[in-house]
């Protein structure tokens, strides 16, 4: 029997006005039905705004640090559920159960922290210019947050998002991608035991051109967080710029990893393996291209694609398993057609290529953990993002090489240098143009308590996590209180009395 699911608003289980459904599938064996998921429409879209705006009236009044106590409880809920929710996300999503439960892990982490936030939340109190004048600034919160999400960090990504709206006294509206429904069903389940008020988080199932399009062009909500595409993320743009909305963008990436010739080999192996091969490379972080110094190219390249072409693909809950599937079909054939983008341009293909024989996955979207190189900077391989795993390899030359391949693409997230020298490695830090640089270690690895983002076309300028996430969901506002009992003029009186 399929199990058919719901709409979380208002504190209730509605199925969708449309009555339309979205089968969810393993991509690791499509023949294993999830479940049903709803396909909504604005109507739903429109009942969660209005479900999410009242409750915003009493939510906002909630001190935050009682906030922040309903986060600790649903923190300890993702604890003890860590193990199933990681299962079900495998089962939905195809990475490897070690991944997932580093998913949930990064909820949890983001958990902990928005608790303590509750706590904090500072404001500032400076000196007025003035006697008898007090001057001060606190955070408020700004009304409803719709958030839309990607498949490939189901829980944590909408925890990054959800957790500090939330400790900042916002109500939400979550449209997750219609990939991973499953995760966000069970997040938001674990929300209502955790003991949210009805209302002040809504599920709204379904897809990005009905059911999210409608969330962000909706007038209630003031506030819009997208993680997906680049160009998904210039139409919802456009959108919230037209109508004056506050957008935290983030969105793609073509992270490079540089290996110079002074590198630790051995550890630069283990990192590109993990930054590119990791969750099948759909990672906005995921290393997709690798710039190798010369004098180490051929050797370097030698030793990864033997053990790149030794990766063993499958099913993510087996324990032997080291890469899952893509995401679905359209991955599969954009995937497919970079491989031919890069026969054209005359890239070297060293390893992959082509969907994998065997029965382990016979019936999944796998791919060949694939490598090119002879990978000419400024071609397609080069520049676009792929999200799958095709890793582009390109001579260097010096450090300087390295930085001007890097910083020649329109995106901007992270980078990584492997090298011994401490010069070369706050030179990269300061010149590496991207949000995150890593030193000895892989592109991928963002912590939950530090801002994560990225410049150029990566991002809109906002960051997630850390605290800097906490001023995109608050307002400022600013107070004066004079208790002189007389007219004083800013500016004036206090120049004017001597
Ligand atoms: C993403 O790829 O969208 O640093 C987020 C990392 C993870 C987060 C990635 N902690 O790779």
């Amino acid at each position: 029997m399929t199990t058919t699911y719901k709409n979380l608003i208002g504190g209730e289980w509605l199925a969708p006005s449309t009555r339309r459904y979205l089968e969810n599938r393993n991509p690791a064996d499509t023949r294993d039905l999830i479940g049903r998921f709803p396909d909504s429409g604005p109507a739903d879209v429109e009942r969660a705004v209005r479900a999410a705006r009242r409750a915003f009236e009493q939510w906002r009044l909630v001190p935050a640090p009682a906030r922040g106590d309903l986060l600790r409880r649903l923190g300890e809920l993702l604890v003890e559920n860590k193990e199933a929710l990681a299962e079900g996300m495998t089962r939905e999503m195809g990475k490897v159960l070690t991944e997932t439960r580093g998913d949930v892990q990064e909820g949890i982490d983001t958990a902990w922290y928005a608790a303590s936030e509750g706590r904090r939340l500072f404001g500032r109190t400076v000196p007025s210019e003035l006697r008898a004048k007090w001057a001060m600034s606190w955070r408020r919160p700004i009304g409803v947050c719709g958030l839309v999400t990607p498949f490939n960090f189901p829980l944590a990504i909408p925890t990054w998002k959800m957790f500090p709206a939330l400790v900042c006294g916002n109500t939400v509206v979550l449209k997750p991608s219609e990939d991973v429904p499953h995760t966000a069903h069970r997040l938001v389940e674990l929300a209502l035991e955790a003991g949210f008020p009805a209302g002040v988080i809504n599920l709204v199932h379904g897809r990005g051109e009905t059911a999210g399009k409608a969330l962000v062009e909706h007038p209630l909500v003031p506030v819009i967080s997208f993680t997906g595409s680049t160009s998904t993320g210039s139409l919802i743009g456009e959108s919230c710029g037209r109508m004056h909305k506050r957008l935290s963008l983030e969105m793609g990436g073509k992270n490079a990893m540089i290996v110079m010739d002074d590198a630790d080999l051995d550890l630069a192996l283990e990192g590109v393996l993990w930054g590119a091969f990791g969750t099948t490379g759909q990672r906005c972080t995921a290393t997709s291209r690798l710039l190798l110094h010369r004098k180490v190219h051929d050797r370097f390249l030698g030793r990864l694609a033997a053990r790149a072409a030794r990766l063993q693909l499958g099913d993510g809950r087996k324990p032997d398993t080291e890469v899952g599937p893509l995401i679905h079909q359209e991955s599969l054939a954009k995937v497919a057609s970079y491989i031919e983008v890069g026969r054209r341009e005359k890239a070297e293909l060293v390893t992959g290529g082509r969907r994998p024989k065997g029965a382990a996955c016979a019936h999944g979207w796998f791919h060949e953990p694939t490598i090119f190189a002879g990978v000419k900077p400024g071609s397609r391989l080069e520049q676009e993002e792929i999200f799958g795993p095709v890793l582009s390899v390109v001579r260097i030359d010096s450090l300087d090489d390295a930085i001007r391949i890097n910083n020649g693409v329109r995106y901007g997230l992270s980078s990584s240098l492997y090298t011994r020298d401490v010069h070369a490695a706050f030179r990269a830090m300061q010149d590496l143009d991207n949000g995150i640089t890593y030193i000895n270690a892989p592109t991928i690895g963002a912590e939950a308590h530090l801002p994560f983002g990225g410049v150029k076309q990566t991002g809109n300028g906002h960051r997630e996590g850390g605290w800097e996430v906490y001023e995109f969901y608050s307002e400022t506002k600013v107070g004066y209180v004079d208790y002189s009992g007389t007219l004083q003029r800013a500016q004036i009186d206090n120049y004017d009395e001597g």
